[in-house]
């Protein structure tokens, strides 16, 4: 059993990045590519999406996942930034590997963002930490749901899961603490679903994340 009380039969991947490097397990995307971090970590030495104010940058793994039995994806973020920055920010989640050929963005099947938009964002001035719980269109009935002004994760280390059931209800908690539910409807999702890590980032802040696991439920 490993440090994070999951059997080890029901992993199915994880990755601490505590070689140093970012595995051939992953490919990457976006520009400029992610880098790890030997400073810091949960413990260090871990990932760092390395993006820009523009774009996310970050991996993709090559493993494939079904979504049929459900599946439980958990992540550790690290997420700060000045008070007035912005363009900062942590993603995990699936992805449908069929829809992001070579080093584009992928297209996601169920995720979440931790961002953070302080006033010097012109378009949402003031919402600071914001959790967006990220599901695609294909799969539900009404705009992305999102959580604003949720400060109390910046700063530390936070662990992140999304539970999905084999009837595509997502759960979404933190530090074990379920903090919202959705119903989608993934009877039309991939079979085969992939897993990324990324996001932005500038030098108003940094986003980071460690130890991320795959595990059926
Ligand atoms: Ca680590």
């Amino acid at each position: 059993m490993l440090s994070t009380g999951v059997a080890a039969e029901e992993i199915l991947f994880f990755d601490d990045f505590q070689s140093g490097e970012i595995s051939n397990e992953w490919t990457f995307y976006g520009d400029p590519v992610s880098i790890i971090n030997s400073d810091c970590g949960n413990p260090a030495p871990c990932f760092n999406n390395n993006g820009d104010s523009m774009w996310s940058s970050g991996i993709k793994s090559r493993q494939t996942f079904s979504l049929q039995d459900g599946l439980v994806i958990q992540c550790d973020i690290f997420l700060s930034c000045h008070p007035r920055g912005a363009w900062v920010g942590s993603f995990f989640g699936l992805h449908d590997p069929a829809l992001t050929a070579g080093n584009t963005e992928p297209k996601i099947v169920v995720g979440l963002k931790y961002m953070y938009s302080g006033e010097l964002d012109w378009n949402n001035p003031h919402l600071q930490g914001m959790l967006i719980f990220a599901i695609s269109k294909a799969y539900r009935n009404e705009d992305a749901p999102k959580l604003i002004h949720m400060n109390q994760w910046l700063d530390s280390w936070h662990t992140f899961k999304i539970e999905i059931s084999p009837e595509g209800l997502c759960s979404y908690s933190a530090d074990d603490s379920l903090i919202f539910t959705y119903q989608a409807s993934l009877s039309e999702s991939p079979d085969e679903v992939g897993l990324y890590l990324g996001g932005r980032a500038t030098s108003w802040g940094i986003a980071l994340h460690d130890n991320i696991l795959v595990y059926v439920p």
